[in-house]
């Protein structure tokens, strides 16, 4: 006899996931009686006033929840003051957890230098040697050590620099620096601008909403342009730039005849040593000893962004698989890192065999074995770490992996997209620029950010990308946003015949581009920031990024770290999406603060949408008013689409009459 399928109240499973192979892993725990995070969320409604912005509780007068038409804290605090607060600490924390993932890599980069990490090298040294040229570090027939030691100790100067201008906003176009500086927005070093938040946000500081928003605005610039585009250069620098190859993603990506790891979280530091120890021949014996046919490695989450476009690991899936990748019986380690672990794995892994290790000074999890990573032994915590999955592999009980995966290609660095649109000898951003300027390209759209259980897992990310391809908008995707697109086919050439428009089709068969260009993890947004700067500079979209007919979007956002990518796009001249909810709902004061008035004051804003369709329908008028004050021509998909493969498929339908009418305009001529 079957076990009886428990009965839940909530949602079906089609309401809870698109993706089929989450599917089949939730009916499974239902099978089993077990929670994810998709029951708890149906069991956990939302607090309304957490969740719109109006619970204060700086301090101990309090928490006071402000729930009446203008009532206020104890000491007096609006509710405009309270949500500003609230939003400027959600900046303070995501920035912090980008930048300081930032930092970990630049003490890497000097362990690296003075050869003191085990197992690392600089993988590339080129851009090693444009961004010590960039930082005004002499480089000139210096080694690479000594470069790598410079450059690391600048970046960590970067993130303490206590007065002037940080290094890295002089890659921003020049009109937005000169707006910057006018409003006093340009940032110190993020440690800085970090504390200025948690300080001026502490009761019986600043209470005006806008000023505190704008320090909002300078703290995450600081990150964007500062601890995140450091952590983005030092990973390409340390593991290799990402151009693009051949993976796969979702669940199906698990064997079941191999010692499976998943490396889950954010940084690539550890994971790329883990990589590096399964293939060591000591320990595939040792599997083999166990009874498995090898070692497998796939990732989850944003360690898994990083290792799929530099190594081509595959990757189990984004956020919300990570209890289900534990429910398929078949995870003998999951090794995380930073930032997006669920509390629930080590209690959920307890059901099954799986070990759940910590390997972070920063994070421990009751319950989860913790074997803290330290670069100096890399390779040996790896071993080790590998070893122990290996030893655990014999005691798997029920295995249930899903028949699911698709092929990706991953990898689009922006040094990549600017080589494959300008070829081997000239790279440039000059064709992107012209596509957009003649139509062909309508504009762009960020689709980024997580998933988040009160909606429809993949849903609205799925759902975007199909309709932007349909309106010639072509795709920039990292983080869980873009491990969706892989699940659904839009990470591949072939996307572009099947879902896109007619312009956009001939400049992916022009170049072979996917229509969806995997940019890698959520601190690679870092990365968008420069190809926009960089489309600037080519000429001919305007003379700042609030020129650009391209807009961000995170449908189904969940953590602090999405707030600051928000707010940091928005203050760089973006127009910003964000699903889910509005968290400031609480002040239409405030909310009117972060639309516009911040676009009155810097060209970029973030609303909050909740339905896909209006998201659709707001980003792509945005393009369109943009293209108009550019004065480009209006969009017209009829203009393109009779050209290149798309043609040759079309003349392949027909006669050799109908052909020759086709192409010459007169029948074939016959014998
Ligand atoms: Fe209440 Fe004011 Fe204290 Fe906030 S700062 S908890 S509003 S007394
Ligand atoms: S992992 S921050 S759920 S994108 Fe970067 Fe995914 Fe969001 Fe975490």
């Amino acid at each position: 006899m079957p076990p009886e399928t428990p009965k839940r109240k909530g949602r079906t499973i089609e309401q809870r996931s698109i993706d089929p192979a989450a599917q089949a892993m939730l009916i499974r725990a239902d099978e089993l009686g077990l929670d994810t995070a998709f029951t708890r969320a149906e069991q956990m409604a939302p607090c309304p006033i957490g969740a719109n912005g109006t619970c204060c509780r700086v301090c101990f007068m309090g928490p006071c929840r402000l729930v009446k038409d203008g009532q206020t804290g104890v000491c007096g605090a609006t509710v405009e003051t309270v949500t500003a607060r609230n939003f400027a600490r959600a900046i303070a924390a995501g920035a912090a957890s980008h930048s300081d993932h930032g930092r970990d890599l630049a003490f890497t980069l000097l362990a690296v230098a003075e050869g003191e990490a085990q197992g690392y090298k600089i993988r590339d040294p080129f851009k090693l040697k444009k961004l010590a040229e960039e930082l005004g570090i002499p480089t000139d027939g210096r080694p690479v050590s000594e470069l790598a030691h410079d450059v690391g100790e600048k970046c960590l100067a970067q993130f303490s620099q206590q007065r002037g201008e940080i290094a890295m906003i002089e890659r921003a176009p020049k009109k937005r620096k000169e707006l910057w500086r006018k409003l006093k927005m340009v940032p110190r070093g993020i440690d800085r601008e970090i504390v200025d938040i948690l300080h001026r946000t502490h009761m019986g500081d600043d209470q005006d909403p806008e000023h505190i928003l704008a320090q909002g605005m300078r703290a995450a610039l600081g990150d964007g342009w500062g601890g995140s585009m450091i952590a983005t250069d030092l990973s390409d620098i340390l593991f290799g730039t990402p151009s693009p190859l051949v993976s796969q993603v979702n669940l199906g990506v698990l064997r079941k005849d191999e010692v499976n790891i998943v490396v889950h979280g954010h940084e690539p530091t550890l994971s790329e040593m883990i990589l590096a120890a399964t293939s060591d021949p000591e320990l595939v014996s040792h599997a083999k000893e166990k009874g498995a046919k090898g070692i497998n490695l796939a990732g989850i989450c944003c360690t898994s962004n990083e290792t799929l476009m530099r190594q081509g690991v595959p990757s189990a899936g984004n956020f919300l698989h990570q209890e289900l990748a534990i429910i398929t019986g078949a995870v003998d380690a999951m090794v995380v890192d930073v930032q997006c672990i669920m509390q629930a794995l080590p209690n959920l892994a307890q059901k099954f065999h799986t070990h759940v290790i910590t390997t972070s000074p920063k994070v421990k999890i009751t319950g989860a074995i913790h074997i803290e990573f330290d670069e100096h032994h890399a390779l040996d915590i790896a071993k080790e770490i590998v070893r122990k999955a290996i030893d655990n592999y014999p005691n798997r009980g029920e295995v249930n992996i899903p028949d699911v995966k698709s092929d990706v290609v991953p990898g689009f660095s922006h040094e990549y997209i600017n080589y494959m649109l300008g070829g081997s000898y000239r790279s440039s951003f000059r064709p992107l620029n012209d596509a957009i300027m003649s139509g062909r390209i309508r504009g762009v759209v960020a689709d980024v950010g997580c998933n988040n259980p009160r909606t429809t897992q993949d849903a609205s990310h799925e759902y975007l990308v199909r309709e932007f391809l349909k309106n010639d908008v072509l795709l920039v995707e990292t983080g869980c946003g873009a491990i969706a697109s892989g699940k659904y086919g839009y990470l591949l050439g072939e996307a572009a015949m099947q879902w896109a428009g007619p312009g956009l089709r001939e400049v992916c068969e022009a170049t072979g581009m996917p229509p969806v260009l995997h940019m890698g993890s959520c601190v690679d947004n870092s990365r968008i920031l420069t190809v926009l700067s960089q489309v600037v500079a080519e000429g001919g979209l305007g003379e700042d990024i609030s020129d650009v007919p391209a807009v961000g979007i995170a449908p189904e956002w969940m953590s602090e770290k999405a707030i600051a990518i928000a707010t940091y796009c928005a203050a760089s001249g973006a127009y910003v999406i964000m699903g889910i909810s509005n968290p400031v709902e609480g002040s239409p004061v405030v909310t009117d603060v972060l639309s516009r008035g911040w676009e009155e004051m810097v060209g970029g804003k973030i609303e909050f949408v909740v339905e896909p369709e209006e998201m659709v329908r707001r980003a792509l008028g945005h393009i369109d008013k943009k293209r108009e004050a550019l004065k480009l021509p209006a969009y017209d998909p009829e203009r393109f689409g009779r050209s290149g493969d798309w043609r040759v498929l079309e003349l392949e339908q027909l006669s050799p009459e109908e052909r020759a009418e086709a192409l010459y305009g007169q029948p074939a001529s016959g014998d």
